[in-house]
C-alpha cells in the first residue's frame, strides 16, 4: 500500500506529497514551506503554478502558496515579502487517517536571518488535507527575548481557466487600499468582483468567507487570524514584466491571500501567533 504522505522529487526540489481521501492529493515544498499543488477528487489541479517558475531558491516560487514572512510585500525594510519563501524548511511532523493526511514543516532563525531581521522565531505551517478541502494553518512562534512585530501572507496563487469569467464574492461593504492606484482606500461597492484590470486590493478587516466562482470550479475561501485579504491580478503588462510568468499567465491566475498586510502584529517573548486559510472546492 502506497504511503499517505510520500518523499518526493517536485521540479528538483525535496518535497512530500499527500495523499487524502477520495484520490485528492497535495504537494509541499520544502524550499519555502509552499504547497505547490492541491488535486480535488475530480482530479483537477486548484493552484495556479507558473510554468517559468524558478526552482533554485534564487526567487520565490512563482505560484501555489508562498509564505510570505516576516514582512508583507515593502511594509518594511526587508527584502518584499521577507524572507522565509527562498530558505529551506523542515518537515516536522506528518500524521494521516482515513479522512485526512497532515503534514507541517518549520523554519527557525539562523545567522542568514539574524543578519537581516535581529530576532528569534519559528513558523511553523501545517497542511492538512481532507475531502475537497485544504487547510493551511501558519504558527508564528517569538522564541527570543524581546518582543518582534512581523506582517505576512499566504498568497494563494489560485488556478482559473479564464479570470475574466471569475467573479468573487465576500468583499462588498469593506475598504480596501488599491496599490494599484496609488494606494487609495476604496469602499467595495459590488457584491462580485470581476477581474477586468490589473488588480491589487488589500481588503481590510474580513471576517466572512469568500466565494471564487469560476465556471465549474468554485472555491470557498475562509480565513482565521488573518485580518486582511489580498486581491492580485498582474493582467498584461505586468504579467510581461514578470520573468517567471508566461504571457498568458495572467489570465490562468488569482491570487487570494490571507494576509496581515495594513498593521504589523506584536508578539511578546514566548508568545504564539495563528493564522489559518481553508480552501472548499465546491
Ligand atoms: O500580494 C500582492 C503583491 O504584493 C503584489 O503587489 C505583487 O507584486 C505580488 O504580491 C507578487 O509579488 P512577488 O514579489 O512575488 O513578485
Amino acid at each position: 500500500m502506497k504511503p499517505c504522505i510520500e518523499k518526493i522529487e517536485f521540479h528538483g526540489l525535496p518535497a512530500l506529497r499527500l495523499h487524502g481521501p477520495n484520490k485528492t492529493q497535495a504537494v509541499v515544498s520544502l524550499l519555502g514551506g509552499q504547497l505547490l499543488s492541491w488535486l480535488t477528487s475530480d482530479g483537477r489541479e486548484r493552484l495556479y503554478l507558473s510554468e517559468q517558475a524558478v526552482f533554485d531558491g534564487s526567487v520565490a516560487i512563482r505560484g501555489g502558496v508562498p509564505v510570505c514572512f516576516p514582512q508583507f510585500a515593502a511594509l518594511g525594510d526587508l527584502p518584499k515579502h521577507g524572507f522565509v519563501r527562498t530558505r529551506p524548511w523542515t518537515a516536522s511532523s506528518e500524521r494521516c487517517g482515513d479522512d485526512y493526511a497532515l503534514v507541517s514543516l518549520e523554519i527557525s532563525d539562523d545567522d542568514a536571518t539574524r543578519a537581516i531581521w535581529p530576532h528569534a522565531f519559528r513558523c511553523e505551517l501545517t497542511v492538512m488535507l481532507e475531502a475537497d478541502r485544504i487547510d493551511l494553518e501558519l504558527c508564528v512562534l517569538n522564541t527570543g527575548e524581546a518582543e518582534f512585530a512581523f506582517s505576512g501572507a499566504l498568497h494563494t496563487y489560485l488556478r482559473v481557466v479564464q479570470v475574466e469569467d471569475v467573479t468573487l464574492e465576500g468583499l462588498y461593504g469593506h475598504d480596501y487600499r488599491d496599490a494599484a492606484n496609488d494606494n487609495v482606500v476604496i469602499r467595495e461597492t459590488g457584491t462580485h468582483l470581476a477581474v477586468d484590470r490589473e488588480i491589487d486590493r488589500v481588503y481590510r478587516n474580513i471576517k466572512r468567507p469568500q466565494l471564487l466562482q469560476a465556471g465549474n470550479l468554485s472555491l470557498a475561501l475562509q480565513n482565521q487570524g488573518f485580518p486582511d485579504v489580498v486581491v492580485w491580478n498582474p493582467w498584461v503588462d505586468k504579467c510581461a514584466a514578470l520573468a517567471d510568468l508566461p504571457a498568458d499567465g495572467w489570465r490562468r491566475m488569482l491570487c487570494v491571500e490571507a494576509a496581515i498586510a495594513e498593521r504589523p502584529v506584536s508578539l511578546a517573548a514566548g508568545d504564539e501567533w495563528y493564522g489559518r486559510q481553508t480552501l472548499v472546492a465546491v
